[in-house]
Order: structure tokens, then C-alpha cells, then sequence
């Protein structure tokens, strides 16, 4: 398996000017939108449907019964006004979210989802479902796999591309010799080997870690929850463009 690690959707290359094409690609934002994907569908929600923009996420969900609809809404960690949720994980509770479909917008995760979009196979990974993804990743014959990070706003997140050193970390200890293909991939894997018994004191440490933490210090249990490593037995899965279920 050939990996590449990207550490922003921006960094991708463009499908349009590329004959590089992965088999699989593997949408990474620990904080948070990946570790809401994956809890809300664990908590039983029918699909989260991904949106770069909140006005495209309006004019579709209209067209769902509202009964079984909920609009996620997150810009600047905060919850976008009118919205029923925002990007916390601890709130996509079963009592909350089963059966429901979340049409969901987020800074970064739900852009860095419509970059790869068109590719065969996407998946989402956060630290609480990297087993998850692992396992599927080993049970295919996959030529090539892109571990793409959300970051912020065009830059480098720490606490996705520790997450992409776990997957590759984990594809390693299973036997697995994956050829790490760019830079990136090897700082992946040493940053999460530094980090891999304090991974809550990195996402302290990150930036948008930070930036959480300075709008509300409640948001330590968000940050505590994201941390936890292979929580879930979670595989998010793009079924139809933007549309991830299990
Ligand atoms: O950028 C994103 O997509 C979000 O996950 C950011 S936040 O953690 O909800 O602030």
C-alpha cells in the first residue's frame, strides 16, 4: 500500500491537472467534524450529508421530511445561529440523533470532504475510530490511499496529522510494510510515536486546541473525548457524493 499524508485539502492535488489518482481517501479533523461524524453515526443517525456551504445545506435539507432532518451548523467553533447542533461530539447523543439525517457545515471537514468526493472510496478517520479504519484499510487491496488533514483555514493541524501517523502506525504493528510516500507521511508517523501516550496534551497544545479552549474552557471535554484513542467501532463511508453512512 503506497500512503501519502496531505495536511489540507488545499494541498490535494487538483483531479483536474493530476493523473494521480488514489484508490482510497481518508478525510481527517479530529477537532472535530470526523469525531462528530463517527459519533453521530454510532449514536444511530441514518447519514450525515456534508456541505462546504450553508446556504447549499438550506436549499437541500428543505427537501427532507422535517421530522427526520437535523441541520449541524459550526463556523469559527461556534454554533451557526437558527441551527439545531453545532460540531460538538458529546451532543450527537442517540436520544438526539437516531434515525435522523444530519446535514452538516464545517470550517474545514465538510471542504476537505468535497475535495475527494469523486474519488472510489472515502472514508472519515478521527482518533476515537482509527481501529475502524484500519481494519478496512488491511482488508482491501488498495494500490494507493491519500490521509488527507482538514487543518484550519489552509494550515497545518497537529492533531490530524497525528491522527494520520496512528493509521499508518497501526497499518505498520499489523505486518504491513506500506510504502510512505511523501514527507508528510514520515512526520505523520514520528509525530504520533512522540505523542502517542499524551495525545489529549497535543490537542491542548494545537492551535485550534487553543482556540477552542479560549472560547469556553467546557470545551476541555471535547477536546478530552477527541483524544480518546479507537473509541469506536465507527467506519463512515461515502455512499453517494457528500452522503456518508455506515
Ligand atoms: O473546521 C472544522 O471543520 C471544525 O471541525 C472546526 S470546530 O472544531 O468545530 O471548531
Amino acid at each position: 500500500m503506497i500512503l501519502y499524508v496531505f495536511h489540507t485539502p488545499e494541498l490535494v492535488p487538483d483531479p483536474a491537472t493530476t493523473s494521480q489518482e488514489p484508490d482510497c481517501a481518508v478525510v481527517i479533523d479530529v477537532l472535530r467534524a470526523t469525531t462528530t461524524i463517527a459519533t453521530a453515526l454510532s449514536a444511530g443517525a441514518e447519514a450525515v450529508q456534508v456541505f462546504a456551504e450553508l446556504g447549499e445545506l438550506e436549499a437541500v435539507s428543505q427537501n427532507w421530511p422535517s421530522a427526520e432532518r437535523l441541520r449541524a451548523g459550526e463556523r469559527g467553533g461556534q454554533t451557526v445561529a437558527g441551527f439545531d447542533l453545532g460540531n460538538s461530539p458529546l451532543d450527537y447523543t442517540p436520544a438526539r440523533v437516531a434515525g435522523k439525517r444530519i446535514f452538516m457545515s464545517t470550517t474545514n471537514g465538510t471542504r476537505s470532504l468535497q475535495r475527494v468526493q469523486n474519488t472510489p472510496v472515502v472514508l472519515t478517520a478521527a482518533l476515537i475510530n482509527v481501529g475502524a479504519v484500519v481494519e478496512f484499510l488491511l482488508a482491501q487491496s488498495f494500490q494507493q490511499v491519500w490521509l488527507i488533514g482538514s487543518g484550519w483555514q489552509g494550515s497545518f493541524a497537529l492533531e490530524d496529522t497525528v491522527c494520520a501517523g496512528a493509521i499508518i502506525h497501526r497499518v505498520q504493528v499489523a505486518g504491513q510494510d506500506p510504502q510512505l510516500a511523501n514527507d508528510e507521511a514520515v512526520a505523520a508517523l514520528a509525530l504520533y510515536q512522540q505523542w502517542q501516550d499524551n495525545l489529549l496534551g497535543l490537542l491542548q497544545k494545537a492551535s485550534h486546541g487553543q482556540r477552542l479552549l479560549g472560547l469556553s474552557s467546557d470545551y476541555l471535554e471535547d477536546l478530552t473525548y477527541c483524544s480518546r484513542l479507537n473509541l469506536l467501532d465507527s467506519l463512515p463511508r461515502q455512499k453517494e457524493p457528500g452522503v456518508l453512512m455506515l
